[in-house]
């Protein structure tokens, strides 16, 4: 298999989740200017909308949307338990957190992130994904994860995203301002994730360690 990826980018969520499966998958750096992949190809023409992820299976399949390529991911190795089980309930709840993280914060740090669009628009955005990371903190008050007190896909997704802010976590060329001293979950949450193994090889390659 193969993943495109931008460095510090929301691609870095099936990036860690690869490495918490041992995978063997090859990663693709597009350049996020350009839109070329490495060795010199036009990533439009393997995603005419331009955007990582892109997961590329064996038989040449490409599978779009993070939230998608992360629950194909573990699912090849369903023993890991990043994803519960397909029909249960814990699973639904899975993916009302990669909607929620797609929707509300990932797509909610765009005018942050984007300077074209900051000014006014900036200053609407941003208390609303303070009030979302706010709920997000309150949710981990009782649980080491989203889920439980199991890491799964989901934290790899949050943990992508929320590098973003911090005064940017991540050493990346996405940067947000936003800040989370206050919130004492999500920090101790943060630190959680950041130490395992899969995440910090994730950015040692990405070069964001
Ligand atoms: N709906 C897509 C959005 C992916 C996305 O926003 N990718 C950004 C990086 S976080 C990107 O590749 N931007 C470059 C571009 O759009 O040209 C998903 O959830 O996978």
């Amino acid at each position: 298999m193969k993943l495109y990826y931008i460095p510090g980018s929301c691609s870095l969520s099936p990036h860690i989740v690869i490495n918490e499966l041992g995978l063997d998958v090859t990663l693709l750096q597009v350049d996020h200017r350009e839109h070329t992949v490495e060795g010199g190809a036009d990533y439009y023409d393997i995603n005419p909308l331009g955007y990582v992820p892109i997961l590329e299976l064996t038989d040449g399949t490409r599978l779009r949307e993070g939230s998608a390529i992360v629950q194909y991911l573990a699912d090849q190795k369903p023993e890991s338990q990043l994803v519960p089980p397909n029909g249960t309930l814990q699973r639904y709840r899975l993916q009302e957190w990669l909607g929620f993280l797609s929707s509300e914060i990932h797509k909610g740090f765009i005018p942050l992130l984007y300077a074209g669009l900051a000014g006014k628009y900036a200053d609407t955005a941003r208390p609303k994904l303070e009030a979302r990371y706010g709920w997000i903190d309150t949710q981990l008050a009782d649980r080491q994860y989203l889920l439980g007190d199991t890491f799964t896909v989901a934290d790899a997704y949050l943990f992508a995203l929320t590098g973003w802010g911090q005064a940017a976590w991540l050493k990346s060329c996405y940067k947000a301002d936003i800040h989370f001293d206050d919130l004492k979950n999500l920090q101790a949450w943060y630190g959680r994730v950041h130490q395992r193994p899969a995440v910090q090889k994730a950015l040692r390659v990405e070069g964001l360690g």
